[in-house]
């Protein structure tokens, strides 16, 4: 952490829990004075890219435009998190190859699919399943996870309990100190 800013950027499935657990360490930073900005699709996809679907394409432009973006916040200083699929491995490394070294760390939300199925917070999956929403993530839709996240969080402790997403924060927090 420190002065200089820095990228975090969460991918994973839909319903993998990226903007519950990125708004969570947001509040944290928060309180430990740390400047910080979330990007997710409420802010993005509803705005900037709104002219954006979801072919291959579009997702890669999606990211590129957010990568840009994100960039400007962290070289100003802030603690910038984006919470996006960015389902692409490519799409992702071109974002990490802008920034400078240690600025970009990647954050795996590595939540199986069967768990956000099963959590479908928004019908979505289900609506995957019967053909409705076509090209959909995990579903007919490729995910192609990260090779070597800085980062790696998981939904179960050694335990086999299922982790809060307060404690899936605090696993990032751990890290970032
Ligand atoms: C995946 C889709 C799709 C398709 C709509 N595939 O759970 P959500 O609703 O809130 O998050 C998903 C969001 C994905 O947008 P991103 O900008 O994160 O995607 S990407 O990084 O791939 O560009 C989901 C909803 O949009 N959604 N259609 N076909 N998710």
């Amino acid at each position: 952490l420190g002065q200089r800013g820095c990228m975090l950027w969460f991918t994973g499935l839909s319903g993998s829990g990226k903007s519950t657990v990125a708004c969570t360490l947001e509040h944290m930073l928060h309180e430990l004075g740390h400047f910080t900005v979330l990007l997710d699709g409420d802010n993005i996809r509803h705005g900037l890219n709104k002219d954006l679907g979801f072919s291959a394409e579009d997702r890669a432009e999606n990211i590129r435009r957010i990568g840009e973006v994100a960039k400007l916040f962290a070289d100003s200083g802030a603690v910038t998190m984006t919470s996006f699929i960015s389902p692409y491995r490519a799409d992702r490394d071109m974002v990490r190859e802008r920034c400078r070294p240690g600025e970009f760390l990647e954050v795996h939300m590595a939540v199986p699919i069967e768990v956000c199925e099963a959590r479908d917070p928004k019908g979505l999956y289900k609506k995957a399943r019967a053909g409705l929403i076509k090209n959909f993530t995990g579903i007919d839709d490729p995910y192609e996870a990260p090779l070597a996240p800085e980062i790696a969080v998981t939904p179960y402790d050694e335990e086999g309990n299922m982790r809060s997403p307060r404690q899936m924060a605090l696993q990032i927090l751990d890290t970032l100190q």
